[in-house]
């Protein structure tokens, strides 16, 4: 049996303050602008704020590090082009405040363990390395030379380089990325675990199945003409709220939208823009046409039924439903599929979906009065037992209607860190294809390993069972990213060393090896000056779209160094026997790694030309030539099994989310306006059937007990419920305090995903304190 380990206890969020209001039926509007303000105007001066906030997405300016949804090209882009959460995002990067050396002497690891991840990231950032030697209870300071010379010995030690962990967050730039896995490679693994394991995985491997290659392959274009847009999955009023601004013009072009959700989100159903006189002062915009409440895990089975009735009517009339002339000529498997789709019934339809036959006959009707169409998603898909199928099936009925590759229509799974999309181009990835792998031998003369590296689940197993000794976090805080909190804290403790490149703090920087180094380093905002003079660095976002982000601030210390410092210095010191590296002209001139990008990298000739223009450019996709790198060349239809989650009387089924404001790991304030909480996050979103259903009341302290197939049982402690009206059956409650429930062996088949919108629980009463 487990808890969750963050404390909460010191400083007063565990303060049962929480006040409850009906969620909010629309987003963004005026109310987004002034929390915005107040947040930055909190973390720093008027000054900074100004020079900050005009700076975000602008083309000569830097990225906003906040989620991945493309800007529009650099004549449209509003003055103001960003959103409240990704205003949050960056004030929390630029401000004031400082964690510097007197901070690690009051405190020591054990007590900053005791922190909660909010207070932990608000004290700041950090301004100097930091070491925590063997048996030490407090972080000293150390110099940059000494700590990457005991990170670098500590490498050149192991065993086998397969005992050394690199992990990344979707914050790392291009350039970085790439460096870093070129690293890893030169020094002999492809253990490159990041957060897309935990976040997209299950799409990349459905899609680059289906349709071969695993991106999204619609613009932002393609959103605001077409003529009908699914958001499945999805929470864009708070994870990617520009992207309301783009269905707003779907609908004013005459699309229509359909929202499938197990919550009623607030900005799926009205969005006011905070930059429009409309969105201030009128009604705002309908968003969702029809929404869909669907059970969790259910949407492979509506996929399915709306495969079922397109097939159907074109049975019923021939040629006008099915594409045949695009499936003929591009696509693969359609006999089977067609076979297979027949063998669902409507019975089962039910129960996975909870909808009703009329409901999924309507969207049907929609579609086929839609000459585009595109699916849109996110998490509420990838994190589920079966996520891969339900994405390969999304697929298929996309394909049917020859919904790919042509204006309107397409596939959008849409990312959530800012370069996540990038990092992956640039190789991070434990299984890149062997050309890539040839191309890297190509330019710098070494052979990388070809046998696959450690995903992320597996980099947990590898180092609770000791065969991982050394964990590099770049960016990120892998203990609250991943699944099973005890377990992974267990594991991240017995290595010998643990290093983190950081912008701030945050509890992986608490759970240590033997030795453990803060290595803190500039952020997106930040002004980059090496030896060549001021740098820019690169990012891809979710739409392919590639392109230049340039730092303004001045950094918060002058010891900071930028990622690609610290990961050409630590490569200098770690390869000796591979001096044909330039790490030295790496590190003080980015354009000469750019140079190597657009020889390895397809897709990226040229690079330092084309990144020059405003805006960058877009990498190709060939899928929108109809052409499909798959191994047969066509596009794939599949066959999924029907499956649904199954959850045994007494039992919910939880899933674990983001509140409007945090960003992943790091709660920015105890609220979740949109949803009526308020002053509080533990807190379980529950139908009140179930409830009563239940016998527990509204507003109850419960432990949540998860509840795995192995017969052990995982707690998190003292939770209130929250009426809330969630599709039956289904309960909610935020990430990260509730990964300590989510079984590390829980995983989507084939991507490996911690299956985290779909942790098994029950709720157990607790005694109020008298
Ligand atoms: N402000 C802010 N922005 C962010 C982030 C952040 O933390 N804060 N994180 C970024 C990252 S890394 C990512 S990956 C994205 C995440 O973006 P989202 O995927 O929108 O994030 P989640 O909060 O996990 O929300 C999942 C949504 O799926 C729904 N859902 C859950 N289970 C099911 C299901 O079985 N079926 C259906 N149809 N729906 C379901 C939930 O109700 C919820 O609306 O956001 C990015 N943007
Ligand atoms: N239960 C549950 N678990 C989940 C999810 C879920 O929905 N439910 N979602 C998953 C998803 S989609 C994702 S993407 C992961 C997120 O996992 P991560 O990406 O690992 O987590 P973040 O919270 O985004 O990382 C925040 C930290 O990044 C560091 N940082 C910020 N900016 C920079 C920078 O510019 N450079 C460097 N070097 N460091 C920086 C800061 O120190 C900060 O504390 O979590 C996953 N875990
Ligand atoms: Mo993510």
């Amino acid at each position: 049996m487990s808890t969750d380990g963050s404390g909460n206890s010191l400083d007063g969020d565990s303060e049962d303050r929480l006040r409850v209001t009906p969620p909010k039926t629309w987003a963004t509007g005026a109310p987004a602008v002034v929390h915005a303000l107040q947040y930055a105007l909190g973390r720093t001066d008027p000054r900074r704020t100004a020079l900050t906030l005009l700076n975000i997405n602008q083309a000569d300016g830097f990225d906003c590090p906040g989620c991945a949804w493309p800007e529009p090209a650099p004549g449209r882009r509003s003055r103001n082009e960003y959103c409240e959460n990704g205003a949050k995002h960056i004030s929390d990067e630029a401000t004031s405040r400082r964690v510097t050396a007197d901070f690690f002497r009051e405190h020591s690891v054990a007590d900053l363990a005791r922190r909660s991840d909010r207070w932990l990231n608000q004290q700041g950032r950090l301004t100097a390395p930091m070491v925590k030697r063997p048996g030490a209870t407090h972080y000293t300071p150390i110099g940059w030379d000494e700590a990457l010379g005991l990170l670098a010995a500590e490498l050149r030690g192991l065993d086998s380089p397969d005992e050394a962990l690199f992990y990344t967050s979707g914050r790392l730039n291009n350039e970085a990325a790439f460096l870093l896995q070129l690293f890893a490679r030169a020094y002999g693994t492809n253990n490159l675990p990041d957060c897309s394991n935990l976040c997209h995985e299950s799409s990349g491997a459905a899609l680059m199945e289906t349709l071969g290659i695993g991106k999204g392959s619609v613009s932002l274009d393609d959103i605001h003409h077409s003529d009908l847009v699914l958001v499945v999955g999805q929470n864009p009023g708070t994870n990617h709220p520009r992207m309301l601004t783009a269905l707003e013009e779907t609908k004013r072009n005459g699309g229509k939208v359909i929202a499938v959700n197990t919550l009623p989100e607030a900005g799926l159903i009205r969005f006011k823009h905070p930059q429009k006189p409309r969105g201030v002062v009128g009604r705002g915009t309908a968003i969702a046409d029809t929404f869909l409440q669907i059970r969790a895990g259910g949407d492979l089975a509506l996929f399915k039924a709306l495969n079922l009735l397109l097939i159907e009517a074109e049975e019923a009339r021939p040629g006008t439903v099915v594409d045949r002339g695009f499936i003929g000529a591009y696509s693969a498997g359609y006999e089977d599929f067609a076979r297979q789709a027949r063998k669902i019934t409507w019975d089962d339809i039910h129960e996975a979906t909870g909808l009703s036959r009329e409901q999924i006959e309507d969207v049907a009707d929609t579609v086929l009065s839609s000459r585009s169409v595109i699916v849109c998603w996110a998490m509420g898909l990838t994190q589920h037992k079966h996520a891969v199928p339900t994405i390969r099936e999304v697929v298929n009925f996309l394909l049917l209607r020859g919904n790919i590759g042509r204006p309107g229509a397409g596939v959008c799974p849409v990312r959530g860190h800012s370069n996540v999309q990038g990092d992956r181009s640039m190789g991070v990835w434990e299984k890149m294809p062997q050309s890539f792998l040839d191309a890297l031998e190509r330019e710098f003369g070494f052979t990388p390993p070809t046998h696959h590296g450690l995903d992320s689940v597996d980099g947990i197993r590898a180092m609770r069972d000791g065969a991982a000794k050394v964990f590099v976090g770049v960016a990120g805080n892998f203990v609250r990213a991943t699944p099973d909190s005890d377990v992974t804290e267990a594991a991240m403790r017995r290595c010998r060393m643990t290093a983190h490149l950081s912008t701030t703090l945050n509890r992986s920087h608490t759970v240590c090896g033997d030795t453990a180094l803060i290595l803190p380093t500039l952020g997106r905002s930040d002004r980059d000056v090496q030896a060549s003079g001021e740098q820019f660095v690169t990012v891809e976002d979710s739409m392919s779209e590639v392109h230049a982000s340039r730092g303004r601030l001045a950094p918060a210390s002058a010891q900071l160094l930028s990622e690609v410092a610290i990961i050409s210095r630590l490569a200098r010191r770690t390869l000796l026997d591979q001096p044909a590296i330039p790490w030295e002209e790496f590190e003080a001139d980015y354009g000469t790694v750019r140079d190597r990008i657009a020889r390895v990298v397809p897709g990226f000739a040229d690079f330092n030309a084309r990144v020059a223009a405003p805006g960058g450019f877009t990498l190709p996709n060939p899928v929108n030539q109809k052409i499909f790198p798959t191994p047969s060349g066509k596009a794939v239809f599949t066959c999924n099994d029907f499956e649904m989650p199954e959850v045994p009387a007494g039992h919910l089924l939880l899933q674990t989310l983001r509140s409007h404001d945090q960003w992943n790991t790091v709660p920015y304030a105890m609220n979740d306006r949109y949803r009526g909480i308020h002053h509080g996050r533990r807190v379980v979103l529950v139908n009140p059937a179930d409830l009563d259903a239940l016998g527990i009341a509204d507003r109850s302290l419960v432990d949540l007990v998860g509840v795995w197939r192995d017969g052990t049982e995982r707690r998190a402690e003292r939770f209130r419920t929250v009426a809330y009206p969630t599709t039956r059956g289904s309960a909610a409650a935020y990430y990260p305090e509730t990964n300590v429930l989510v079984p590390l062996d829980s995983v989507a088949d084939i991507s490996n995903t911690p299956t985290s919108k779909a942790v098994l629980i029950r709720l157990e009463p607790v005694a109020e304190p008298s």
